[in-house]
């Protein structure tokens, strides 16, 4: 049987909705009042009644090319023909060699050997145990520590939420990995509101490692995890200098740096890679989401060579020996690749990244224009991310952002909000003039908000 066009699912009451239980999302606040999207097509969703919504956050940061690319699906399609799916355990297909020699040729220096995983989370574990399998490898198997930082993102896993800084992210589940402790985030509103681009205060919280160094010593420590730009918890740019520090002094003590790149890599800032934006070189990435458009779930962590080098050449290792006890099921599943070297070619084909560069100061401009709005208290931006902070209502924080979520799901316009701060991402396609059109719908709900 045909599906019908609305599928009854999608419009059905909210008692057939139970069975889904919805991630990060408030069940039974939006049960009684779902917010749904049925299909997808370059700036826009459209609801299933038609109603058509302005798309300002790539989905959930994903969606770089915008939506419903055709080459996309005819890969996907054509490779669910092909070779739906093949082990690559002691076993391998051409596709993520393929795909694996494009990216390393697309990450900066020598960042050239690429470990598959199927989300950003994953690709967060798998950083972590390089790192251990690193030291490991080369005698110093006692750095067990990793350090991250507060208001840090970095998955669901275990060791994602370990080095994570969100406090409701970890309370509930436990001590998590043993040993990691925490930079401090580098958010100064007193001294950096309104800033546009990165900020000029701050860069001096970097040697707040140099105390974790002293604290725990430099060899109990394996690695350091940070987004670049912090973006799930708000937007925090880094200020001006302050991941050159903690790349100095990462390298001084022996400690490989990760960056987080699940949301800035793939052209978010007008590079390939914040690395490359930030002209800092990071020991390994880790990406997800803009690897495939969002289409089909796959992450990748790119590995520089000596990290690469060192576990697979380890000297205890014989040649028949499995050098690193890791991977996943779907570790370069052929669908995944396909949707990724398609992604790859858009993004390339039509010069995405530098498009975001040369509309940096358009948006920056677009964004800021919304300062002296009602309830905005601080805006930040970069590359093609922006943020807006709203005053929390006295006793309700959360509240406000939330209710501008809904009003602008109404007015035609996708947000995402985190506490009381706006955030925007949209797809590297935006026009100048949908850059307008964001900017205007969000100055009428906070106008319409309490
Ligand atoms: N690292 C970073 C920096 C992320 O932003 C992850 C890891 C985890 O990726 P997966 O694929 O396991 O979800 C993320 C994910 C939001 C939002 O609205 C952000 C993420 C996911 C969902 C919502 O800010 N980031």
């Amino acid at each position: 049987m045909n599906a019908p066009a609305s599928h009854p699912a999608a419009t059905a009451a909210s008692n057939t909705m139970d069975a889904f239980w919805m991630p990060f999302t408030a069940n039974r606040q939006f049960k009684a009042h779902p917010r749904l999207l049925a299909r997808a097509e370059g700036m826009y969703y459209w609801t299933p009644e038609g109603r058509k919504i302005l798309d300002a956050t790539a989905g959930l940061w994903c969606v770089n090319a915008g939506h419903g690319r055709s080459e996309i699906a005819d890969a996907v399609s054509r490779q669910v023909r092909e070779l739906d799916f093949a082990p690559t355990f002691q076993m391998g297909h051409p596709l993520p060699f393929e795909l694996a020699n494009r990216l390393a040729g697309m990450f900066p220096g020598d960042l050239n050997h690429i470990f598959f995983t199927n989300s950003g989370s994953e690709s967060v574990d798998t950083a972590l145990k390089l790192s251990l399998a690193y030291h490991r490898a080369r005698g110093e198997g006692q750095r067990i520590r990793f350090i991250g930082r507060e208001r840090g993102y970095h998955g669901v896993g275990f060791g994602g939420i370990s080095v994570g800084g969100i406090v409701g992210n970890r309370k509930v589940f436990g001590p998590g990995l043993p040993g990691t402790d925490h930079l401090p985030h580098t958010h100064l509103p007193a001294k950096n509101a309104f800033s546009q681009g990165m900020p000029q205060h701050g860069a001096e919280l970097a040697d707040e490692l140099e105390r974790l160094v002293g604290l725990h010593d430099a060899s109990t420590i394996a690695a350091v995890i940070v987004e670049p730009v912090a973006c799930s918890t708000g937007v925090l740019v880094p200020p001006q200098g302050y991941l050159e520090r903690l790349r100095a002094i990462t390298e001084r003590h022996g400690i490989l740096l990760i960056f987080d790149e699940v949301i800035t890599g793939f052209g978010r800032l007008g590079q390939p890679f914040a690395a490359d934006y930030f002209k800092v070189m990071p020991d390994l990435i880790t990406t997800a989401k803009g690897l495939t458009n969002g289409t089909v779930p796959m992450g990748a962590v790119a590995a520089r060579d000596f990290v690469h080098d060192t576990i697979v050449n380890a000297a205890a290792n014989p040649a028949n020996a499995i050098e690193l006890a890791h991977g996943y099921t779907y570790s370069g599943h052929p669908v995944a690749c396909a949707a990724a070297l398609a992604t790859l070619d858009i993004y390339a084909r039509e010069g995405l990244f530098a498009r975001v560069a040369g509309l940096e100061q358009r948006w920056q401009a677009a964004v800021h224009s919304l300062r002296g709005r009602r309830h905005v208290v601080d805006i930040r931006n970069l590359g093609l991310i922006g943020a807006i902070e709203l005053e929390s209502r006295p006793g309700k924080p959360g509240t406000r952002a939330y209710d501008a979520l809904v009003q602008a799901f109404e007015n035609g316009l996708l947000i995402r909000v985190t506490g009381d701060i706006i955030a925007l991402s949209p797809p590297l396609i935006v026009e100048p003039a949908q850059i307008d059109t964001i900017i205007d719908m969000l100055g009428s709900v906070l106008d319409s908000i309490d």
